[in-house]
């Protein structure tokens, strides 16, 4: 059987400098991507991308039990679709849970995926970064044996499952890490990492590192805010709060702007944006925006009724 790189599943190959996988000399455990990945924290761009659906199949072809792994910020319905497409037993699993402000109740949290996306399985929230939750998984993998964990890309899985093993998988901020599935032994059963499926369109590169702290902002409606390429405002005045990576920064600039695509909003909806974050709305009203192309409405997941 050919040797696979540890740190993202490739076959290891020394023939083709341009090619998954390589590197010069075969008795390295780690391909030159993952080398340079972990050492000089560079990423180099691979082709090698599994469609969603593909993936998917496999998933669904090796009847291990699945935990889909995703992260708190980056909970959209593109993601869930796949979720419920998991044909086996799985557990929904929210990651990075040392982000999530200190507002908010994990269990009231929990609850509202639930609600909002018709979630029937269990919900459980871990971080590979504190450990939270970490011995919970550990005892579902002693009961399951064989465990996949799978999730789009930049969920935490490798992360997390260098968390829970003495293994040396590749991590990295960067989409499209792992590039196969890798057999990692914890103490008892098996866990496999998984390549990442890719989202359709979504904002690369802006994983927050530190704990999450809400911005609000009380919107009079001849202002509009911007942040990275977006500009939002609401009809009426209003409260928007946001949960987003803090070194992001957010301007109030007054009106001018043609903010020209609009969407009617509820009250107390979250206005995601992929990759990025949410936006919480207090107040019914209409949104405008430059670019709904990243944009996805839901009845918030933090808390309040959306009437
Ligand atoms: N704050 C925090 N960051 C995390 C945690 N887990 C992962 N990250 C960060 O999230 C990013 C992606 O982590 P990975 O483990 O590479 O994600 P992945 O799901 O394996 O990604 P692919 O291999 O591309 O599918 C990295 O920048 C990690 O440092 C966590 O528990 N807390
Ligand atoms: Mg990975």
């Amino acid at each position: 059987m050919s040797k696979v790189c540890s740190g993202c599943g490739t076959v290891l190959q020394n023939t083709d400098l341009h090619l998954e996988g390589y590197t010069p000399d075969l008795k390295n455990d780690l391909c030159q991507r993952c080398f340079k990945i972990k050492h000089y924290g560079v990423n180099l761009p691979t082709s090698k991308v599994i469609r969603n659906e593909d993936l998917l199949a496999k998933i669904n072809k090796r009847q291990h039990m699945v935990f889909f792994l995703v992260d708190f910020l980056n909970i959209y319905q593109e993601i869930i679709d796949v979720y419920q497409k998991i044909n086996g037993p799985k557990i929904l699993v929210i990651t990075k849970s040392d982000l999530i402000p200190r507002n908010i109740k994990k269990e009231k949290l929990g609850d509202n995926i639930k609600r909002v996306y018709g979630i029937k399985e269990d919900v459980l929230m871990v971080s590979a970064q504190t450990g939270e939750n970490i011995n919970l998984i550990r005892d579902l993998i002693n009961k399951h044996q064989k465990v996949d964990i799978v999730g789009f890309t930049n969920a935490g899985k490798s992360s997390l499952i260098n968390r829970l093993a003495i293994s040396n998988l590749t991590v990295s901020k960067d989409a499209n890490t792992t590039l196969d599935f890798v057999e990692i032994k914890p103490a008892d059963g098996l866990i496999y990492d998984s390549p990442g499926f890719m989202p359709t369109d979504f904002v690369d590169g802006m994983i927050p590192r530190k704990k999450i702290k809400p911005i609000v902002y009380q919107l009079k409606s001849k202002y509009y805010l911007a942040f990275l390429n977006f500009k939002i405002k609401s009809d009426i005045d209003n409260n928007l709060v946001f949960y987003l990576n803090q070194n992001i920064a957010i301007n109030k600039r007054k009106m001018g702007e043609d903010l020209s695509q609009q969407i009617k909003v509820k009250a107390n909806s979250d206005i995601i944006i992929k990759g990025v974050g949410f936006i919480l709305v207090k107040k019914a009203c209409t949104i405008n925006i430059n670019d709904l192309k990243y944009v996805e409405v839901r009845p918030t997941i933090i808390g309040g009724t959306n009437e």
